[in-house]
This record gives structure tokens, C-alpha cells and sequence, in this order.
């Protein structure tokens, strides 16, 4: 988590990936621990606690970028990822608290500073959602 914090610029609440239990060429693995404590389970939904879509899909995103950053390594830099597109998001499973979401992201292009990957969310193995995320690399 300390390398994760010194590779995003996301913090609480919004920091949504805990461990890259994964990593090669092709993608990574990322854990979120999801817990009854989480903030938006306050609001989304009182009494029946559903981790809202879009931040799976911010937990797919910070995963992406950390790939990206990872592979840059120093070219990395000084530099930000920024998010372009998301493309056929899809919603299976609801994610509760006491989950392990695991985010699988896989490189499907690279072309200069724009990167884009195939992204999954699993609970227990089972995909709870699915996205293309595009980002692209680019000073702060
Ligand atoms: C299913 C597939 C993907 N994402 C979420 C679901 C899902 O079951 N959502 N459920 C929401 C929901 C919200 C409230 Br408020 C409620 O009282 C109940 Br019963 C729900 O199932």
C-alpha cells in the first residue's frame, strides 16, 4: 500500500485499490477489501449496502494506471494518468461489504502515451463487472 500511495495521487475515500497481488507484462492483479465501513455504504444504500458501479469502475481505472505507471517506471515521472474513455461497462454481481474484489486488468493496446485495457472485477472468481478503459499518460 505505501508504493501504491507513493504511485497514485488518490487518498481516502477515494483510494480504491489496497494490493497488486499480480503483475506482468501483459497486466496485474489489484485487491480491494471492501468493508461495512466504507463511506458510500452510508448512502448507497441505507440498510442495503451495494458498492456503487462507477467506483468499481474507479478501482479498474486506478488499477490501469498503476500498470502504466509501473511499466514506465521513471518516464513516469512527474506525469499523470488521465482517464479518456470507458467503453461496455457491464454490471453482473453486486459487490457487499466483506468482499474481495479483485480488479484483472489486461493491456490490450499501447500506442504513444495512449494506453487501453480490458478490465474485470471478481468476487470468489465469479465477474461481478467488466469495462474497456482508455488513459493516457501526460504531464501533471
Ligand atoms: C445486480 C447486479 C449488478 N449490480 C447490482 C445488482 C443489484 O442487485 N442491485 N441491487 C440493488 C438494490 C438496491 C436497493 Br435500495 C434494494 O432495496 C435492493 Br433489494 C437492491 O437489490
Amino acid at each position: 500500500i505505501e508504493e501504491i500511495i507513493a504511485m497514485l495521487p488518490h487518498r481516502y475515500p477515494m483510494l480504491l485499490v489496497d494490493r497488486v497481488v499480480e503483475i506482468n507484462e501483459n497486466g496485474l492483479v489489484a485487491l480491494k477489501n471492501v468493508t461495512m465501513n466504507e463511506p458510500f455504504f452510508m448512502g448507497h444504500f441505507p440498510g442495503k449496502p451495494i458498492m456503487p458501479g462507477v467506483l468499481i469502475i474507479e478501482a479498474m481505472a486506478q488499477a490501469s494506471a498503476l500498470f502504466t505507471i509501473q511499466v514506465l517506471g521513471k518516464e513516469s515521472k512527474g506525469k499523470l494518468v488521465y482517464f479518456m474513455s470507458i467503453d461496455d461497462a457491464k454490471f453482473r454481481k453486486p459487490v457487499t461489504p466483506g468482499d474481495s474484489l479483485y480488479i484483472h486488468v489486461t493491456k490490450l493496446q499501447n500506442r504513444g502515451a495512449v494506453w487501453k485495457f480490458k478490465c474485470e472485477g471478481r468476487v470468489s472468481g465469479a465477474k461481478t463487472a467488466e469495462a474497456t478503459v482508455t488513459a493516457m499518460i501526460a504531464d501533471k
